[in-house]
């Protein structure tokens, strides 16, 4: 039997003494330690508790606003006095504001946090930063400082985006297309305040991923060459290049927009000589790439959750591998498929025939994945489930583009509420389904405590199946020719508006019984042992919770991520976590 050099040994059950989770004494102390530290876990969780809050405040956008459209009038009259459903409800109930406007702040928002604030910093800063370093087998990310920088800057952006919401909001949609942009609102400050929060959070996702390229390059631990590295790996590495050759465009994009904004300086307004097109081709520059540091993470996640709970060698590893190059490389050259119906036909037609490139190695990746499952030994716990339910909703995310992509139906489909279903099968379907894989996974490394499995996989339910409802049907609202972004709608539409505010109640429902299982687990959750799983990359030989510097000595790699059918899965102990029967030859 082959196996890894190490001392991490069998795990002692849980908070063992130097976790770094262990307190500093006082609670003084601790605040002291977690806002000065440059530890890559503490670091990954601070991320996780900050994108989590603000997942929050954008959620509560998304219902406030599948509330405003339960009724298909903007406003109805109550007691002589004209007011929309929302304020009727107490959801939108503004002073002074005209209604539709409200509506337009929230959905704006909403897009605006869970986009920049929450999908885009996502996996990589939070579990890429907890568990980048450990899968290669360092101590910490390359420049542990910058690191910590990265999120002071994203916080910082951060509240400044959120400050233009507290001084009323913008109304330009997340995408600020210009004109809007630059003329709605005699108040400068809410979109300037917006776009300077953008640009100050570039710098975080650069710090980040620049951080990633160097730590992958030069620390992975003895005997780990490049395809020995686990698939999430492989992953965070072709999103961190992304975003450090994509995000600087947004920056200047967003920089070009300030300008126009407050000096006029006729980039974007035709009068004086600009052009507003330009704006998004600068913007989808960006915003296209960006699709895929936020799909790739999560691919990544898929390809850990899949073998370990499936107990098989993921079929096809290099492919899956350069599959994730291969997307970062393609993400380049389709932004202009979000103008079809702004340009001219020759353009757009190359525009579509790279768009469909993305889909062979998005489908090479899939096809994989199911041929892992093949004969595995599946185990069906929540993480199996939220792996499996990505399959299902990401496939159908991937497959609705493609009549987006073509650019007969895409002029039919095009800003309605096909594309709102599309987009978030995607990034719902996909990135926050497969974090949602990957925390489960994750969770007893990290917090070193077991969670309730019924209670989560009831989550999951709730979850998915409030999903489909919130979203499947508004495939059919935009085929039936229901446009995105209005607060008001004919009336025809108003029971799919209905189904659809429902499915938004049962998405919340999931994610609270989420929250109190995982709440439960951190209070009395069993203590969890080094490898509950019996996972073969190199998290699961540091302590549940890690060490404070990850492992006692450097593990030295002597078999593959995903050796399951020949190698027993170090410190696994099979009376805390039963597995399926293996056939192991050795
Ligand atoms: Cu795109």
């Amino acid at each position: 039997m082959s196996t890894i050099d190490t001392h991490a040994g069998h795990s002692s059950h849980g908070g063992h003494h130097g976790s770094y989770l262990t307190s500093k004494g006082s609670l003084w102390a601790d605040v002291a330690n977690w806002a000065t530290t440059v530890d890559h876990k503490k670091i990954g969780v601070m991320y996780l508790v900050a994108l989590l809050t603000l997942f929050f405040f954008g959620g509560v956008m998304a219902l406030a606003v599948r509330v405003e459209l339960l009724e298909p009038t903007r406003t109805v009259e109550v007691a002589g006095e004209m007011v929309t459903t929302g304020q009727r409800l107490g959801v939108l109930a503004p002073d002074g504001v005209s209604p539709n406007n409200i509506y337009n702040r929230a959905m704006t928002l909403h897009g605006a946090i869970m986009t920049f604030m929450f999908i885009v910093p996502g996996i990589p800063a939070s579990l890429g930063n907890f568990f980048l370093p450990l899968m290669i087998g360092a101590k910490d990310v390359a420049f542990p400082r910058l690191n910590l920088a990265s999120w002071y800057v994203y916080v910082f952006g951060s509240l400044f985006a959120l400050a233009s919401a507290i001084v009323g909001g913008i109304d330009t949609g997340w995408t600020l297309y210009t004109p809007y942009s630059t003329m709605t609102d005699a108040d400068h400050w809410r979109v300037v305040a917006m776009t300077t929060g953008v640009f100050i959070m570039g710098f975080a996702s650069i710090m980040t991923g620049l951080n990633f390229v160097v730590t992958v390059h030069k620390l992975r631990a003895p005997g780990m060459g490049w395809f020995d590295m686990p698939l999430f790996v492989w992953a965070i590495y072709a999103t961190a290049i992304i975003q450090v050759l994509a995000t600087p465009v947004v920056g200047i994009t967003v920089l070009m927009l300030i300008f126009e904004r407050l000096f006029n300086f006729g980039l974007f307004d035709p009068r004086i000589g600009g052009d507003p097109v330009l704006f998004q081709h600068f913007f989808w520059f960006y915003s296209h790439p960006v699709v895929y540091i936020m799909i790739l993470p999560a691919f990544g996640i898929i390809s850990e959750t899949i073998t370990c709970h499936a107990r098989k060698k993921i079929f096809g590893y290099k492919a899956v591998a350069f599959a994730s190059l291969g997307i970062a490389a393609v993400s380049f050259l389709v932004w202009a498929h979000h103008m079809f119906t702004s340009q001219g036909e020759l353009t757009a037609a190359i525009f579509s025939f790279l768009t469909f490139l993305v889909a062979v190695p998005t489908a090479i990746k899939v096809f994989n994945w199911i041929s892992t499952l093949y004969k595995g030994s599946i185990v069906f716990n929540t993480t199996m489930h939220y792996t499996l339910g990505f399959l299902f909703l990401f496939t159908i995310g991937g497959l609705t583009g493609l009549p987006l992509a073509t650019l007969s139906t895409d002029m039919h489909l095009h800003d309605s509420y096909y594309v709102v279903a599309h987009f978030h099968y995607v990034m719902f379907g996909g990135t926050v389904i497969a974090m949602l894989a990957g925390m489960h996974h994750w969770w007893p490394k990290m917090f070193g405590k077991m969670y309730n499995e019924p209670a989560a996989k009831l989550g999951f339910w709730l979850v998915f199946l409030g999903f489909n409802l919130t979203f499947f049907i508004q495939f059919i609202m935009g085929a039936h020719g229901m446009p995105r972004r209005y607060a008001s709608y004919p009336d025809e539409f108003q029971t799919m508006h209905i189904i659809s505010t429902f499915g938004s109640w049962m998405l919340l429902a999931g994610f609270l019984v989420h929250l109190f299982t995982f709440i439960h687990s951190l209070i009395q959750g069993k203590p969890a042992t080094a490898n509950p799983w019996g996972g073969m990359t190199l998290e699961w030989l540091a302590e549940s919770p890690p060490d404070e510097h990850n492992f006692a000595k450097e593990p030295i790699v002597k078999h593959g991520p995903y050796d399951y059918d020949t190698v027993v899965p170090p410190n696994y102990d099979p009376a805390d976590y039963p597995l399926p029967e293996k056939p192991y030859t050795h």
